[in-house]
C-alpha cells in the first residue's frame, strides 16, 4: 500500500475511499510536527490495524443478537446444536426436531455414517427444514466441553463450516444456537467470544448471522462479547 510521503512542510495522502484511514491521516497531519518522519513500516502498521477495524465494524452490522426460540426464526438455514449422531436429542436439537416433524430426521438418517457417527465434533451437515421456515438445517456438532479438544478449535470449526455450508448453499442469513452452551458444558463468556470472532470474519461479510439466546443471561453474554469484539 502507499504510504504518504512526510516532508518538513506537507503530507501527501495517498488516495482511499476507506473512511476510517481518511480519520486516520487527519489525526496524523493534526498530531504530526512538521520537522516528525514518521517511518514508513510504523505507519503502514497503523493504516492495517485501521483497515482491519474497519472491516470488522463493518461485519458487525451484519450479525443480530436475538432472545427467543430459534425454531421460530425466518432465515435461509436454521443451526442445530447436534450431537454427532444426528438423530434428535434433547435441547435445542429436540426443539428444532419437534418443530421441523419427522422429514427431519428422515433427512438426517440419509446422511453417510461410520459407526453410528455422521457429524464429528467441529464439523457440521446439511439437510432439509422440513416444516420449519427456513430452507435448511445445518447440524453442527459442537465439542463436549471437557472431553473433546482442543474445544476453543472445535468450537470455532463448528460455527465455520456451518457458515461455509450455507455459503455454499446460497444462503443469505443464517440463525445460530449457542452450540455447546448446554448440555456440553461449555463456558457461556468464552463460546460467545469464539461465535463472535467468526461471524465477523470478512469472508461471511455478506450473510446476515442471526444469535438466538434462548435466555435474558445468555443474551446479555453475546452482547458484551460483540461489543467489546469492536474495541482493538
Ligand atoms: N432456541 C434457542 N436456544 C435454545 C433452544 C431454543 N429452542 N432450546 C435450548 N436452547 P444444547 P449443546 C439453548 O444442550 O450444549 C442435545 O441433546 C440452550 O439453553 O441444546 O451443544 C444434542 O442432541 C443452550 O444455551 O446443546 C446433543 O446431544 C444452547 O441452546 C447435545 O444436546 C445449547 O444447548 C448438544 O449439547
Amino acid at each position: 500500500m502507499t504510504v504518504p510521503i512526510i516532508s518538513p512542510l506537507r503530507i501527501i495522502v495517498p488516495k482511499t475511499e476507506n473512511p476510517l484511514v481518511e480519520k486516520f491521516y487527519d489525526t496524523l497531519i493534526i498530531q504530526t510536527k512538521p520537522n516528525v518522519r514518521l517511518r514508513d513500516s510504523v505507519l503502514t502498521q497503523k493504516v492495517e490495524t485501521m483497515k482491519k477495524r474497519s472491516i470488522r465494524e463493518k461485519n458487525m452490522d451484519t450479525i443480530k443478537i436475538v432472545q427467543g426460540d430459534i425454531t421460530t426464526a425466518e432465515v435461509d438455514a436454521i443451526v442445530n446444536a447436534a450431537n454427532s449422531r444426528m438423530l434428535g436429542g434433547g435441547g435445542v436439537d429436540g426443539a428444532i426436531h419437534r418443530a421441523a416433524g419427522p422429514k427431519l430426521l428422515d433427512a438426517c438418517k440419509k446422511i453417510p455414517s461410520e459407526n453410528g457417527v455422521r457429524c464429528p465434533a467441529g464439523e457440521a451437515r446439511i439437510t432439509e427444514a422440513g416444516n420449519l421456515k427456513a430452507k435448511y438445517v445445518i447440524h453442527a456438532v459442537g465439542p463436549r466441553y471437557g472431553v473433546d479438544r482442543p474445544a476453543d478449535r472445535l468450537l470455532a470449526s463448528a460455527y465455520q463450516n456451518s457458515l461455509d455450508l450455507a455459503v455454499s448453499h446460497g444462503c443469505r442469513s443464517i440463525a445460530f444456537p449457542a452450540i455447546s452452551c448446554g448440555v456440553y458444558g461449555y463456558p457461556p463468556k468464552e463460546a460467545a467470544h469464539i461465535a463472535v470472532s467468526v461471524g465477523t470474519l470478512p469472508e461471511y461479510k455478506a450473510m446476515t448471522k442471526y444469535f438466538y439466546l434462548f435466555s435474558e443471561e445468555m443474551a446479555a453474554i453475546w452482547t458484551t462479547a460483540l461489543e467489546n469484539h469492536s474495541i482493538i
